[in-house]
């Protein structure tokens, strides 16, 4: 009865039918923590086999009944991306797996909630007790009550007997049904980020998205620390005022955070931080859709009675609706107005996804065609996540916002142009493009050829205006196409004096003109 393969011949077989991407021995701060955990500087993750007599469960990639016994070597083998932790079971002579036992035992839980009825929720069976720690997604998405403490470390986990999470049971005087919501909500944005935007998690690597909830005494607000998410209960004790901070659009707005901090990276100050901001209200918005559309999506935090922001109509909360328009914040305070001018980000991304037609506080009548929310979604994402810098201003997001649209849907695709025409209705207008260089030159006594330099990577033309007076009376005499840099204007009268402008284009917005130096 000797075995025929090594230990380590077992475990490679093992480990090539669990097939993780990491394991847990390959995480230093994992082995530090299992150290800690069994108090022996010796302890570690890396599986050791045990040679056990096991019957045959699996053959030919088959569950099986009535196998035979067999010796085998017996392994926990632990991974950490993605999470699993299972008893693998190889044959000692064959190398063949025959059995998988799990034990980590991924299950679904009825969550009723506070903020959005009844959901399922994936849980964690643990010594008899299901948890709020969802072990199937990344390395983990796990919701934890800090007791109305502020210190981490004390936090425990919600519990449940049966898995079935009843408003009986958890709508109390603590009003513990909120974790249900934050649970969701950090599941729900984990799946659209994944599903729908192709990222694993904050850090784009399965991170575990860790949420701590009854944070404090009455603390109305929620944030991410750097690390983990944290949740506020509102008012102490109110049934008429502000309710625990879990709502579907504020869980995401908090994750969106840690998203900004692994992407863009944008600073927390002045416009790089509004735009931070605006991006997590874009995100929390984007989730609390994707859950349930019925909801008012453009409202954050309305669930808990605590609406702070309108996307759809920023001035109802005296915010900006415009670029340096009214309610603009322009002082020191809130790191320079980063939850007040964030909403000409937000407000950019619901004309984008909605349309609407109006005007500015400029003055400025705009246009704009809806593209949907998911759409408008994937130019935000890729702006925020390919292109976007820590420094990183408005017209920064206005350039390549459009760039990601077009990369997205096509150089001459309506997406652009929406987004072009978006930045416009809140008044970042295209200030990079204008031509170069503008010179006219006489061809004949009927023809006058201008020529100009192209400084547009993402224009659809460029419009010729003239005049026959300096400052007035310019009129649209032709459009040439995108990359054009020259245009030669025929049948002209040969004793007129012409005034000439061009501008680039893209879609019904454009950059400022290109004058001609002197008349021709
Ligand atoms: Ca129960
Ligand atoms: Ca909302
Ligand atoms: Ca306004
Ligand atoms: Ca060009
Ligand atoms: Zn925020």
């Amino acid at each position: 009865m000797s075995p025929t393969l090594s230990q380590e011949q077992a475990l490679q077989k093992a480990l090539a039918f669990v097939g993780a991407k990491t394991y847990k021995w390959q995480i230093a701060s994992e082995e530090a923590w299992v150290k800690e955990l069994k108090n022996d500087t010796k302890a570690t993750h890396y599986p050791k086999g045990e040679l056990v007599i096991c019957k045959i469960y699996r053959k030919n990639h088959q569950i099986i009944e009535n196998g035979d016994l067999t010796l085998a070597y017996k392994f926990d083998v632990f991974s950490h991306e993605p999470i699993s932790r299972a008893h693998i079971y190889v044959d000692a002579h064959t190398g063949t797996v025959i059995h998988q036992d799990a034990i980590i035992k991924h299950v679904d839980g009825t969550a009723h909630t506070r903020y959005s009825g009844q959901r399922t929720v994936a849980t964690t069976l643990s010594n008899g007790s299901y948890r709020l720690r969802d072990a199937s997604r990344g390395s983990g998405v796990e919701t934890y009550n800090m007791q109305r403490g502020t210190s981490y470390g004390s936090a425990v986990d919600f519990m449940d007997n049966d898995n079935q999470w009843t408003g009986t049971e958890h709508d109390n005087s603590n009003k513990d049904n909120a974790s249900l919501d934050c649970h969701l909500g950090a599941i729900k944005t984990y799946d659209y980020f994944k599903n729908v935007l192709g990222r694993n998690s904050f850090d784009g690597n399965g991170a575990a998205i860790k949420c701590y909830v009854h944070y404090g005494q009455g603390y109305e607000n929620a944030f991410w620390n750097g690390s983990v998410m944290t949740f506020g209960d509102g008012e102490m004790n109110g049934s008429t005022g502000s309710q625990p901070l879990t709502t579907l659009d504020i869980t995401a707005h908090e994750i969106a955070h840690a998203v900004c901090q692994y992407t863009a990276g944008l600073v927390y100050s002045y416009e790089s931080g509004a735009m931070n901001e605006g991006f997590s209200d874009i995100w929390g918005a984007v989730v609390e859709h994707s859950v349930d559309p019925t909801k008012s999506i453009w409202t954050m935090g309305d669930d808990a009675n605590f609406a702070i922001r309108s996307m759809s109509n920023p001035n109802a909360f005296q915010h900006p609706d415009t670029y340096l328009g009214q309610y603009w914040y322009s002082s020191g305070g809130d790191n320079g107005g980063v939850h007040y001018n964030s909403d000409v980000l937000n407000h950019w991304f619901y004309l984008l996804s909605v349309g609407k037609t109006g005007a500015n506080d400029n003055g400025d009548n705009y246009a704009v065609t809806g593209i949907g929310i998911d759409k408008a979604a994937r130019i935000a994402y890729r702006t925020e996540s390919v292109y976007l810098t820590s420094n990183s201003e408005y017209k920064d997001a206005r350039t390549f916002s459009i760039q990601a649209a077009k990369d997205l849907y096509g150089a001459t695709s309506q997406e652009a142009i929406q987004t072009a025409n978006a930045w416009y209705a809140v008044g970042v207008y295209d200030t990079q493009s204008t031509p170069t260089n503008l010179t006219a030159t006489t061809a004949s006594g009927t023809q006058i050829n201008l020529a100009w330099t192209d400084n547009s990577t993402v224009e659809t033309g460029f419009i010729i205006e003239r005049s026959t007076a300096a400052a007035s009376g310019f009129i649209q005499i032709a459009t040439v196409a995108a990359n054009a840099t020259t245009y030669a204007n025929k049948g002209l009268a040969t004793d007129a004096v012409y005034y000439y402008r061009v501008k680039a284009a893209l879609g019904t917005t454009s950059s400022t003109y290109a004058m001609l130096p002197q008349p021709l």
